[in-house]
């Protein structure tokens, strides 16, 4: 049999490492004109020495005086307590201990080619969490097969960003001291149904009905999210979880209607062609690998 030596298992981790921060090394951040440092991708683990390593700093005025957000890292007030839970917010990362250096967290994941948060609400981590609910396509009551792998065709509910207008999970962030299951339920409420704008009956209706089909979820991922906002100093973790309505049924009562951070909602086929907002098409293929569907 054929060994593996170790230059190529080191190969192999820098690879995967590489895999999960791509996207937040795009040349401009966004909502600015602020041009990336350019990095390779050898370059982007902290251990490697990029002596000319001069990154431009972003912190966008949008930040300041707002609740939800942190103060500048500068500021007298602003005494944060790193890799812990620091009073309701969650400055814990689901990777482990990050480094801090002179005062500023560093991205687990490596160099960006921009410091300071960006748009970021929080220094270190801004933790989110993301539904995956998930159907089987259906035809004239029977799943849909793909002719190619033979496999059924699984949808999900999609939503389109209003930011960027890109296809992604109706997932946000965690309000400090929320659980995320309560998360996932208010994001999807939110966005893919609309409820901040429907009546008080039909919010309730929504409410309760979300809350059952949500109690059978399963965890497919927690962890770092390679989202085009992320910064050296500033980077999204979620948890996202699969609620599988196996035979439709639940599903079926869900009248989809776009909201809040949403411009639009739909179900969406799912194969290896989708291409979704920051990790999101990873977190997907680990559902599609779940429930033998179709990719
Ligand atoms: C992504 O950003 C997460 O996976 C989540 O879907 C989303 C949360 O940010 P907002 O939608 O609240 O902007 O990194």
């Amino acid at each position: 049999m054929r060994k593996i030596n170790i230059k190529t298992i080191i190969l192999l981790v820098m690879l995967l490492k590489r895999m999960v921060h791509t996207k937040c090394r795009g040349s401009t951040y966004p909502f600015s004109d602020i041009v990336r440092f350019k990095i390779s991708d050898e370059q982007v683990p902290w251990n490697v020495c990029v002596p000319d390593y001069d990154p431009p700093e972003y912190n966008s005025k949008v930040l300041l005086n707002k609740p939800w957000a942190d103060p500048p890292i500068g500021d007298c007030s602003f005494k944060p307590k790193w890799n812990e839970l620091d009073g309701n917010i969650n400055r814990k990362s689901h990777s482990g201990a990050y480094t801090v250096l002179n005062g500023r967290p560093l991205n687990p994941e490596g160099r960006t080619g921009i410091k300071g948060r960006g748009v970021l609400g929080k220094w270190g981590p801004n933790h989110a969490a993301d539904p995956i609910v998930t159907r089987w396509k259906m035809e004239h009551n029977r799943k849909v097969i793909n002719s190619t792998t033979n496999l059924p065709v699984l949808q999900f509910c999609a939503i389109q960003r209003k930011d960027c207008k890109q296809w992604a999970l109706p997932g946000g962030m965690v309000d400090p001291g929320e659980k995320v299951s309560e998360t996932l339920q208010r994001e999807f409420l939110e966005e893919a149904l609309n409820n901040m704008e429907a009546s008080k009956d039909q919010s309730e209706i929504d409410t309760k009905m979300i809350k059952d089909f949500f109690k059978e979820g399963s965890e497919i991922y927690k962890g770092y999210v390679d989202d085009p906002r992320n910064t050296d100093n500033a980077w999204m973790e979620t948890v996202a979880y699969n609620f599988h309505d196996e035979n439709g049924h639940h599903v079926g009562k869900f009248d989809l209607k776009a909201g809040d951070d949403a411009q639009n909602v739909k179900w969406m086929d799912i194969d290896k062609h989708i291409d979704l907002y920051a990790s999101h098409s990873n977190f997907i293929k680990t559902v599609v690998d779940k429930l033998k569907a179709h990719w």
